[in-house]
């Protein structure tokens, strides 16, 4: 029966987000349990992340054979990447593909946010709102809203009467943005700067790069693969499988088990270089002990900081591109096309707005707090997300007895394994905070989650369970070890970085992603599983 405003369609799922997970979660929920299960998505098509960065040079920095659902060998054969990193053009062609495949799309309603979702203890079921008007209720609720999807925009004094234009790289126009001839200003140089702004580069009449935090970068060494590298992926797909699904970070590759001082100097200049030429986030696996050691972190960071130098011709920009505050590896590590090589232009410009902060937007130019004015026709924010919990808590979520999400997480993210949350019944996040999730090649992470979301359900539907949240001396078990996860390595030491919240002002500053390694958390989910959902509390 068609839906229509105000009436009240009972499901036994809603899972709002159509992007890798949420079309996965569909597919289980649906096909494998046979559940009525719907999607809500905001957007008006497939994609999540990718549906929304569309900026110049989004490209994906995992590599093509591994960014990819890996349950259907059917999936598997059917697709073939072009890149050695897939485009976002790409990825949204390829996510569109698997849901025609699946057969998806009849069970998403697009173009519609979610506005509250409410447990009511009376029916056990979730009462989800939207702003068309539709009233949903399912028994299970399923998050799949992605870590990085709420828009982090400065509160600079003045953007309002900017007379220009400004946008957000995540909330890039479809049609593009033409610089032709246009004076650019880009803030900011996270993973998103660094691709953006060799190509903005190259048709803005001057680019402006305002940095806050400088940034280290490795080539990515992106070309289009070979007709041998494609067969070789059909040909070992079961191998690249066991590969992501065994290692820390869900990437094809594997982290060499030598530490830095295992070797000589010499030694392991040859090490990072050959790394350095292969190009990617392979770059720190060269060592066991990069993230974990600050003196070995320091040699990688020495020889980083060593090849900003050589790349950059001019001294003054060289030294505030390398001025680097925080070890390799510490924030999210950066891959790049011509990056460094871009400020060789004579259209490019460097302004360091640590030294120097952002002060206001003026009608027609960024101006600092020493009074420097740049005057600029477009300002491009690649300022980053409310990263991992954003996406949460603008859903407006009420646990039980009135229990808002935002007062459960007044002081930080606490949940047990990152997938549930105390008082929030039968409601499931899919790479939530304390999870591996960002710190994992994402779909690798996403397909555990979903997949131990559904076995988890499936045994509940079986075993007529009614409802399921974890314990509180669960949460605050999981939590004190996300924390301790985090003390062990040199991640936290990044002060500025968006794992700690920092970037957004106000934030509590609560390490969230879970630095123990993908690996190690699967098998803990899954023995949690097998001893009876230990941690959680299951009740008929
Ligand atoms: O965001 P970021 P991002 N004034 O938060 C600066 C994933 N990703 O969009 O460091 C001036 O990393 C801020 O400065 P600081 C990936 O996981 C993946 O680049 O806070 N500057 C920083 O330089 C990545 O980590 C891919 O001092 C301001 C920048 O803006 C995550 O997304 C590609 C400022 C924000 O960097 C986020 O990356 C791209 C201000 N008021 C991204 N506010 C692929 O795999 C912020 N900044 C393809």
């Amino acid at each position: 029966m068609p839906e229509t405003n105000k009436t009240e369609t009972e499901l036994d799922a809603v899972i709002i987000g159509a992007g890798f997970s949420g079309l996965y979660q569909l597919h289980c929920l649906r096909d494998r349990l046979g559940l009525r299960a719907r999607v809500l998505e905001m957007a008006d098509g497939v994609g999540g992340t990718w549906y929304w960065n569309r900026y110049p040079g989004a490209r994906c920095d995992s590599e093509s054979q591994s960014y990819c659902y890996a349950f259907s060998d059917e999936l598997t054969r059917e697709w073939e990447w072009s890149e050695r990193y897939p485009g976002h053009a790409e990825i949204r062609r390829y996510l569109n593909f698997v849901a025609d495949k699946l057969d998806l799309k009849r069970d998403i309603r697009f173009s519609t946010k979610v506005t509250s979702a409410q447990y009511e203890a009376a029916d056990n079921r979730w009462h989800v709102a939207t702003d068309s008007g539709d009233r949903l209720t399912a028994k299970y609720l399923i998050t799949a809203v992605g870590c990085l999807s709420t828009a982090n925009v400065p509160k600079i004094p003045g953007l309002d009467a900017f007379r220009g234009q400004w946008y957000h790289t995540g909330q890039w126009p479809h049609d593009g943005v033409d610089f032709r001839g246009k004076r650019v200003a880009q803030i900011g140089t996270g993973s998103t700067g660094i691709q953006a702004a060799p190509v903005i580069a190259e048709t803005a009449a001057h680019l402006t790069v305002f940095q806050r935090t400088a940034n280290y970068s490795v080539p990515a060494r992106n070309a289009p693969l070979t007709p041998e590298f494609k067969t070789y992926i059909k040909e070992n797909f079961d191998e690249i499988r066991r590969t992501t699904r065994s290692t820390t970070n869900g990437h094809p590759f594997v982290i060499s088990q030598r530490k830095v001082f295992d070797v000589s100097e010499e030694e392991r200049q040859k090490i990072y270089q050959a790394a350095w030429t292969k190009g990617g986030l392979q770059f720190r696996a060269a060592f066991e002990d990069l993230l974990v050691s600050k003196d070995a972190n320091d040699t990688a960071a020495k020889f980083l900081k060593n090849k900003i130098r050589e790349i950059v011709k001019d001294p003054e920009t060289a030294a505030k591109l390398s001025d680097i505050d925080h070890p390799y590896g510490a924030k999210r590590p950066p891959i790049d096309t011509d990056y460094f090589e871009t400020f060789n232009r004579a259209n490019v410009s460097l302004v360091d707005v640590r030294a120097d902060p952002i002060a206001e937007i003026t009608p027609t130019a960024i101006k600092l707090e020493s009074g420097a004015e740049y005057p600029v026709d477009i300002i491009v924010f690649a300022t980053g997300f409310d990263a991992m919990t954003g996406a949460l808590l603008r859903l407006n979520l009420t646990g039980r007895d009135g229990l808002k999400l935002a007062q459960a997480w007044q002081a930080g993210p606490r949940n047990y394994l990152g997938l549930q949350i105390a008082g929030f019944p039968n409601l499931f996040t899919i790479t939530g905070p304390g999870s591996p999730s960002v710190l994992c090649n994402m779909p690798v992470a996403i397909e555990q989650h979903v997949e131990w979301i559904t076995d988890c359900i499936d045994h509940m539907q079986r075993n007529d369970i009614a409802r399921i949240e974890p314990t509180e001396e669960a949460v605050n078990g999981w939590v004190q070890h996300v924390n301790d996860a985090a003390n062990a390595t040199l991640l936290p030491q990044a002060h500025h970085s968006w794992y700690l919240g920092a970037n957004v002002p106000g934030k509590p500053r609560v390490f969230m992603p879970y630095t123990g390694g993908m690996a190690t958390y699967r098998e803990r989910c899954n023995a949690i599983a097998d001893n009876g959902y230990e941690g959680f509390s299951l009740s008929a």
